[in-house]
């Protein structure tokens, strides 16, 4: 037996803070695919136990790291290496910087994992592995199976659950655009439901989907049955999923997703200017009235995250009270605010690194932290104005604002409302004390600080 452990490296413990605490799905897919003669142990930083680079019993171990946490993967792997531990790496960062994860990793996947780690284990177990392997990402999700839930860390708050992959559009700031085919394609049924099936008793599920709705009537079309066949199989949870505005239009295919248990849509505004929406190019964004689009999707009973990004270069400093403003007048239910981040391989990031303006400490590459120049804003106003447009919908007079108009018109999204509310007051003190679980120097790459920034 090959023993094979796959960690999730992260620098950072995730919390029960203002991110909503939801499963990853990589290493659970690609266990799916792994043959019966690997023995698996999954190690999660995120939410579990370290991985002790000098203790942890394996042959061959797999790395499925974001770029927070690509140092803490290249310093793991440094020290497994040093015992003669093959080490390989995949996900969006690797995939970014495949020659950069080499100088760390015996070997990189590059793409959509699935395929390429079949015939990489399969030349690792003839012992005739490549340096790179690269996945298309429009292969079909025909043959992809559920993933391994049994592998999942029971800490995750809420389990996510995939049922589409991909998205065609080309935000630039989106790590998405790294990967090459980025093919819409839709997960069979079957394979939904079983999956579906073993998170029966969460009372919350989470779509990660990058867009649930898919592009096309076809796409359309093809959710609705998978609702159907959801409302038939009676599921006592609530779930919410990403989704794109023009979901509006769409009454019908609304109407089964509340039926089905949907109470909240987290959509990607980003913006409420058409200049800003140009300049990162998020086109299909362009010249939506948001203010009609969640009037549609309230009408279904189904609540609006509005996700927005902050310290684009169009954002000038009225622009947070403008955004307030805005999304207080279309009602959304609540903002996310994320900072603008340059994520290696995105078009953004070659833009903003041509100016010397794109950060290189990844550590610091955390849609929290600010990492870039902003053209309008020092690091410490970004962070300020956030605040500002959080704490504007987050206060005692707009929490209860919100909460009535639900008990009136549905009562059964409040309870995660209220939650989201809750959490959004107390992330600071919960941030503060994450921060403050940052790993010791001595684990980090040579050059790498600790982390000891304060990130509102
Ligand atoms: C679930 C999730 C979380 C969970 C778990 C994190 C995790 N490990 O994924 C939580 C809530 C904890 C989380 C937190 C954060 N997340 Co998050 N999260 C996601 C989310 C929604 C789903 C990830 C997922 O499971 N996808 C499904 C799987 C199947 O796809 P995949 O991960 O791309 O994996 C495939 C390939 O990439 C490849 N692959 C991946 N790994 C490996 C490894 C090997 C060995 C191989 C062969 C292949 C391979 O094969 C896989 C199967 O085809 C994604 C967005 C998304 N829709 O993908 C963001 C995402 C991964 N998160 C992101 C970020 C930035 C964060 C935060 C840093 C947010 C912040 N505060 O700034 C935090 C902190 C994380 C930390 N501790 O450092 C970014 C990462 C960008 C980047 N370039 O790294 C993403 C892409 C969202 C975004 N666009 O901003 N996140
Ligand atoms: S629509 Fe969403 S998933 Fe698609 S490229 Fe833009 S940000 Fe990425």
């Amino acid at each position: 037996m090959t023993r094979l452990a796959m960690v999730y490296p992260s620098k950072y413990k995730e919390t029960h803070g203002e991110e909503l605490l939801y499963s990853p799905l990589a290493l659970a897919y690609l266990a799916r695919h792994t043959p019966d003669t690997f023995r698996i142990s999954l190690h999660d930083e995120y939410v579990g136990e370290d991985v002790d680079p000098d203790t942890l019993q394996a042959d061959l171990v797999a790395f499925s790291p974001i770029t927070p946490g690509i140092s803490r993967a290249y310093a793991l792997a440094d020290r497994l290496r040093r015992r003669g531990i093959v080490c390989v790496g995949g996900g969006a960062h690797v995939s970014a910087l495949p020659e950069e994860a080499l100088q760390h990793f015996d070997t990189v996947i590059v793409g959509e994992g699935e395929g390429p780690w079949r015939e990489y284990l399969a030349d690792f177990q003839a012992g005739r592995t490549r340096a790179r392997y690269d996945g298309r990402m429009d292969v079909t999700l025909e043959n992809l199976g559920t993933p391994r839930r049994d592998l999942i860390h029971p800490n995750y708050e809420y389990p996510s659950v995939m049922t589409s992959r991909g998205c065609p559009y080309g935000c630039s700031f989106c790590y998405l655009t790294v990967f090459r085919h980025r093919k819409y394609r839709t997960i069979p049924h079957d394979t939904i439901i079983e999956d579906l099936d073993s998170v029966r008793r969460s009372p919350i599920v989470v779509v990660t989907d990058e867009n649930f709705m898919g592009y096309s009537d076809a796409d359309v079309e093809d959710r609705m049955t998978l609702l159907e066949r959801m409302i038939r199989r009676n599921y006592g949870f609530f779930w919410g999923c990403q989704t794109v505005v023009g979901i509006a239009e769409r009454p019908e295919l609304m109407k089964l997703m509340y039926r089905a248990g949907c109470r909240a849509v987290f959509l990607g505004f980003e913006a409420v200017d058409e200049a800003s929406l140009r300049e990162v190019n998020k086109k299909q964004n362009v010249g939506v009235d948001y203010k009609e689009a969640i009037r549609k999707i309230h009408d279904q009973n189904i609540g609006v995250i509005a996700s927005c990004i902050l310290g684009m270069d169009s954002h000038d400093k009225d622009y947070p009270k403008r955004l307030i403003r805005q999304l207080k007048d279309a009602k959304a239910d609540f903002p996310r605010v994320f900072l603008m981040t340059a994520w290696p391989g995105t078009p953004l990031f070659k833009k903003l690194n041509e100016d010397g303006r794109a950060s290189t400490e990844w550590d610091r590459v955390r849609k929290d932290m600010p990492s870039i120049e902003y053209k309008h804003f020092t690091h410490e106003e970004v962070l300020a104005a956030k605040k500002e447009i959080l704490d504007s919908f987050f206060n005692v007079w707009n929490i209860s604002k919100i909460t009535l108009w639900w008990v009136f018109k549905d009562r059964s999204i409040l309870g995660q409302f209220l939650r989201m509310a809750f959490r959004n007051r107390v992330s600071e003190w919960i941030k503060r004390s994450r921060i403050q679980k940052s790993r010791p120097k001595a684990e980090l790459p040579e050059g790498a600080a600790p982390q000891v920034d304060t990130v509102r």
